[in-house]
């Protein structure tokens, strides 16, 4: 990647789970730092600001198994709406999170603009439930059954169209929570996951080889979009985050990824999610985010 115009996107969200916190997010990380971050490698910065969250008492509907879904669903359309716009005019979409729901508007925005998109999902969750499957009834936890047209008409339809990316397009790397529903939607849509399996056996290094590859040569996508939840390392590194689960991706691991990404210059948006600073530990969790964009957007160690 060469100097890029990098558009920042702030999505205060935090109706697609139910701890509150997350959707300060966008400040957390702006506030450790990422618009100096990225303009030290070279890069321009326009920061747009944050879309529009309205506000929901935080009930599940009994009828769909969907809590704040239709809070949600018009954020979504705003936030696709800006992200299609950055997109279009050949910038680069970073959009800070806010909770995982927000993939739905992120993926809306920027599939259009591609033929084949690639989806790299960073995150010790599959995020692939349905209203149907879900324990939770929980948004956040069904972004990407949604991007592949899969789950509730009104996650999946945002924008007006469904798929947002193909199934065998997407990657997912640090999986070690996964519902028996995803299990079966894994399966059955053939998705590619290096769980956490596969990092200890293999190493990153040879897992995310072996992603690119898989998206670069044998899906031949021409974009590729990193959704990163906060979630996906290690709880040590990354305490400020609504789920954690133990048994993550190592900070150096991190790192290595965001920089073969780079090296491999196949990104072309990213959003980075689930930052909640009411539980984190001074600001860490959003450092952590801030200096994985440093390395995704070309920062080297010498
Ligand atoms: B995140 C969960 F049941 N799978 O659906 C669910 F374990 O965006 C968690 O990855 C989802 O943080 C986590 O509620 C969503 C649960
Ligand atoms: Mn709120
Ligand atoms: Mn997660
Ligand atoms: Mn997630």
């Amino acid at each position: 990647m060469n100097k890029r115009n990098i558009s920042i996107i702030g999505v205060p969200m935090d109706h697609g789970q139910n701890r509150r916190g997350v959707d300060m997010g966008p400040s957390a990380i702006r506030y450790a730092g990422v618009v100096d971050r990225i303009e030290n490698l070279g890069h321009t910065v326009n920061d747009e600001g944050d879309i529009q969250v309205g506000h929901a008492d935080g009930s599940l509907d009994m009828d769909t198994n969907l809590r704040n879904l239709s809070v949600i669903t018009e954020a979504m359309e705003e936030l696709g709406e800006k992200v299609h716009n950055v997109a279009a005019a050949g910038n680069f979409p970073l959009v800070l999170g806010g909770d995982h729901s927000i993939a739905i508007g992120t993926l809306a925005g920027i599939s259009a603009n591609h033929e084949n998109l690639g989806v790299i999902w960073y995150d010790a969750h599959t995020d692939m439930n349905t209203s149907e499957t879900s324990p939770s009834g929980n948004i956040h936890g069904m972004p990407l059954a949604a991007s592949f047209g899969h789950g509730h008409e009104k996650l999946t339809q945002i924008r007006g169209y469904a798929p947002k990316v193909k199934p065998e397009n997407i990657v997912v790397i640090g999986a070690r929570s996964v519902d028996p529903g995803e299990r079966e939607l894994i399966k059955e849509r053939g998705i590619k996951v290096y769980s956490m399996h596969e990092i200890d056996k293999l190493g990153m290094n040879a897992v995310v080889e072996d992603a690119i590859r898989y998206l670069k040569e044998e899906r031949n996508t021409d974009a590729v979009h990193l959704s990163l939840d906060l979630d996906g390392i290690d709880p040590i590194y990354t305490p400020g985050v609504g789920t954690p689960v133990p048994g993550g991706i190592s900070y150096r691991e991190s790192h290595l990824a965001m920089e073969m990404l780079f090296d491999a210059g196949i990104i072309t948006s990213a959003e980075f999610v689930e930052v909640n600073p009411i539980l984190d530990e001074k600001n860490r969790t959003a450092d952590v985010a801030v200096a994985l964009i440093g390395s995704l957007l070309g920062e080297k160690l010498v």
